[in-house]
């Protein structure tokens, strides 16, 4: 027998003694010990210096500084700046953040365009599985809910970022019910509500394992029904200013024709999404094709702070095997309904609802102290037990509960319901990003960010099932915010001043950049 077979046996054969096995938790020092000793978020070689920008003296990964010190889409072009369209608002993304962020503009009566690189909804929110948290059940409340966060977070958030984030999610969350959202309910009736990682009490309203796919689905249909224009393969390479700090509008590119189109816009909001496929220090990721952070380049050569640019979220559980599904989410909500996580000797090794900083930190611990299984790819993970949930809570529980989860397993006949996966950290969040105010403002005059493009909210480490919220109450935040300023903006010029200056400052750097930004594309995929 191989030794994955003979690890695997060891997973099965003692499942039925770990039933009712206790794992104990981590204090808060072994955890803080725990992170700083094997996360990559502290890997000193994995980073540098900006040497420019608003940022300039301050950290981030090399992969973030090679892309924010990169070379403008519109470097050798000669562009005219005349204007193609003329909005309200323009909203950079097609996603679950851009989608809110468009209907809230529309409703508070502007003129709004969306342009999004891929389709409307091609975005990391369709691939959200596990949950949204919203403090909705009697014994919770948004104060228990904001603790929870912060004490994840390192308590590092933004304070009232966040405190509007747990405020605002009861009313969000029946925003989306009227909408059609379809929440799964008990028998009675009633929301129903699961744990997640790090939260005190359940909190997790959800879809089964396709959450982010739901509201998604609903979102589209009412971008559709209000009849919003949306310029689909349309990118944005640069924003434009009026060179004096305010954003004027931005220079889009149809991939079809490979034409440039010159928005002018009163307000713009980015709602781009994160940073997955920058495979920050050799993770795969989780992320959809499009995450390579487009936003936070245009946004910071245009002027705009960054804030927590330098963490990132490992999402401890993605699966290692096979290769086909390296990096692809297993949803934490599996583990919240008692899947256990073991090495390869079959020892549980972490409370598995321990914050994601910790449990991937306690993974990785695992595979570099020789306790991890060797893929046939040479790759390292742990188990996660799931076939244990069937044994707690009746047999078809992760069909009937877990989908999503089911199909793209069997698809490489891997039968969940019998034999435990291996998992590995796959890059799944970029905790900060560019700095916003509680209206989604960012520092440059005019232009706005909602979702994971921005920063602030989540600290050092998001809670499971925060960015959903995140991404409706601040693209309804933005929306509102970015419509009522549109009313007042009298900013009309449209340049690139800000870009020949960013350029100056790199050369005066003796900055070369290695790639193009934004890079829109990650280099492996086949364009056409
Ligand atoms: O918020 C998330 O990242 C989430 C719900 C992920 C998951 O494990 O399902």
């Amino acid at each position: 027998m191989s030794d994955i077979e003979s690890s695997k046996s060891l997973v099965n054969d003692a499942r039925p003694l770990r039933v009712d096995q206790e794992m104990a938790r981590l204090s808060q020092d072994e955890k803080s010990l725990l992170v700083h000793r094997f996360h990559p978020d502290y890997k000193k070689e994995a980073y540098g210096t900006l040497q420019v920008g608003p940022n300039k003296g301050q950290t981030s990964v090399h992969e973030v500084i090679r892309l924010l010190e990169g070379k403008s889409q519109l470097a050798t072009k000669t562009v005219s700046l005349t204007p193609t369209h003329e909005v309200d608002v323009l909203i950079v993304g097609g996603g679950g953040a851009g989608s809110t962020a468009a209907l809230a503009a529309k409703a508070a009566g502007s003129k709004v365009l969306m342009a999004t690189k891929l389709r409307l909804g091609d975005s990391n929110t369709v691939m959200a599985e596990g949950g949204m948290q919203v403090a909705v059940s009697p014994e919770d409340s948004p104060v228990r809910h904001f603790v929870d966060s912060f004490k994840g977070g390192q308590m590092a958030n933004d304070r009232t970022l966040l405190k509007t984030l747990v405020e605002e999610g009861p009313s969000v969350a029946k925003w989306l019910i009227d909408n059609g959202v379809l929440f799964d309910r008990e028998e009675d009736g009633n929301l129903s509500i699961r744990s997640g990682g790090g939260s005190s009490l359940p909190r997790l309203l959800r879809c089964k394992d396709y959450t982010g796919l739901e509201l998604m689905r609903v979102l589209k249909d009412c971008v559709l029904n209000e009849e919003i224009e949306v310029l689909e393969f349309s990118p944005v390479l640069e924003l434009l200013t009026d060179g004096e700090g305010t954003c004027t509008g931005a220079v889009l590119k149809n991939l079809d024709t490979d034409q440039l189109i010159i928005v002018q816009a009163k307000t713009v909001i980015l709602s781009t999404g994160g940073i997955g496929r920058l495979h920050i220090q050799g993770f795969p990721t989780s992320n959809h094709y499009g995450a390579t952070g487009d936003a936070l380049s245009m946004a910071y050569r245009a002027g705009a702070e960054l804030t927590l640019q330098d963490t990132f979220q490992y999402h401890p559980t993605g699966s290692v095997y096979p290769e086909a599904m390296a990096g692809l989410l297993v949803t934490e909500a599996i583990r919240s309904v008692g899947a256990h996580l073991l090495n390869v000797k079959g020892e549980r090794f972490v409370f598995e609802l321990e914050t994601r900083d910790a449990v991937a930190s306690a993974i990785i611990r695992e595979c570099q102290e020789g306790r991890g299984v060797e893929t046939p790819a040479g790759r390292k993970g742990v188990w996660l037990d799931m076939p244990l949930v069937d044994v707690l809570h009746g047999e078809g529980t992760l069909r009937e509960r877990f989908p999503n989860m089911h199909r793209q397993f069997s698809k490489y006949q891997i039968d969940i319901e019998k034999e435990p996966v291996l998992i590995y950290p796959t890059l799944h969040y970029q905790n900060g990003g560019i700095k916003i105010d509680v209206d989604g403002e960012s520092t440059l005059k005019n232009l706005y960010v909602a979702g994971e493009a921005s920063g602030g909210i989540h600290g050092r480490n998001r809670l499971m099932g925060n960015s959903l919220l995140d991404i409706i109450v601040y693209g309804k935040r933005a929306g509102k915010a970015a419509s009522k300023r549109a009313t007042t903006s009298l900013s009309k010029s449209l340049s690139l001043k800000h870009l020949e200056s960013f350029q100056a400052e790199q050369k005066a750097a003796g900055i070369v950049p290695e790639v193009l930004s934004p890079m829109l594309f990650p280099d492996y995929v086949n364009k056409d």
